[in-house]
């Protein structure tokens, strides 16, 4: 069947967007919230298991101690969590909104090569929408967000990745079957989500996620890649010029 969409992830995918992005937005969000909790780079690598802003939140809170009954302002833990996670979207956006998280290489340019050759696009993320429109806004092209067809993102599905919910919808909405269209992700919840709607997927790893299980991936590589800055293939498929072209997403079975 022809490749007619691509759907892409965001977090780890179109950007580097964890350990200098959410990571430091958690951290301020404590700080105002007068907590004394820090997530260091490996602390937030462990915590980065559980999909979802405010479900890690929860997991840490039950996995830390932190949340221990009795501790002074820490009864209301649905309350705490929605505020916690609102002012770190906020420090999250505004982070953005400097610019300060450019997109991975290759991402733009595969998407300006997609959008030529009449491939439609859409956004699978676990990450808030809120989150998705400032990415895009400042580190792709103001008008991008218009580029995909959807974005579903965030609370929008019962179930965060690595459930396929996400993907499902994605696909709904584009009414494709997942034999038409094709996933990119970075990380192993995010491929169980993808080959769970049945989506192809090529992976390309980053920092946090390189040692992880990408069963079923056509093609794990460490990025998109450029012309003169090959990607390097980890597994699988391999980019017939050095770097990913939407000629070789078309071919790879
Ligand atoms: C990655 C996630 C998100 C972000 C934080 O999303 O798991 O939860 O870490 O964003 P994806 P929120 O890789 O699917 O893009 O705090 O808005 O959830
Ligand atoms: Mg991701």
């Amino acid at each position: 069947m022809a490749l007619r969409a691509l759907i892409f992830d965001v977090d780890g995918t179109l950007a580097d967007t964890e350990r200098d992005g959410h990571r430091v937005a958690f951290n301020a969000a404590f700080v105002e919230a007068g907590l004394d909790w820090h997530w260091d780079p490996a602390l937030y690598g462990h915590l980065l298991a559980v999909s979802g802003g405010k479900e890690r939140i929860r997991h840490f809170l039950a996995t830390s101690g932190a949340g221990r009954a009795g501790r002074a302002g820490l009864t209301d833990i649905d309350g705490l969590i929605a505020t916690l996670h609102a002012a770190k979207t906020r420090h999250y956006t505004a982070m953005l909104a400097t610019g300060a998280i450019p997109l991975r290489a290759g991402v733009a340019r595969l998407l300006c090569e997609a959008r030529a050759a009449g491939l439609r696009l859409a956004i699978a993320t676990t990450t808030s929408p809120e989150n998705v429109s400032a990415l895009l806004s400042r580190s792709l092209a103001p008008d991008a967000a218009s580029w995909f067809e959807t974005i579903a993102a965030g609370d929008v599905v019962p179930a965060k990745k690595p459930a396929p919910d996400i993907y499902e919808l994605a696909l709904a909405e584009l009414r494709l079957p997942a034999a038409e269209c094709l996933a990119i992700e970075d990380s192993e919840n995010g491929i169980r989500a993808s080959r769970g709607a049945g989506l192809r997927t090529v992976v390309t790893v980053n920092d946090y996620t390189r040692g992880q299980d990408f069963t079923g991936a056509v093609s794990v590589l460490d990025g998109l890649g450029e012309p003169g800055s090959p990607a390097r293939v980890l597994a699988g498929a391999e980019p017939r010029r050095g770097y990913v072209t939407v000629d070789d997403l078309t071919n790879w079975r």
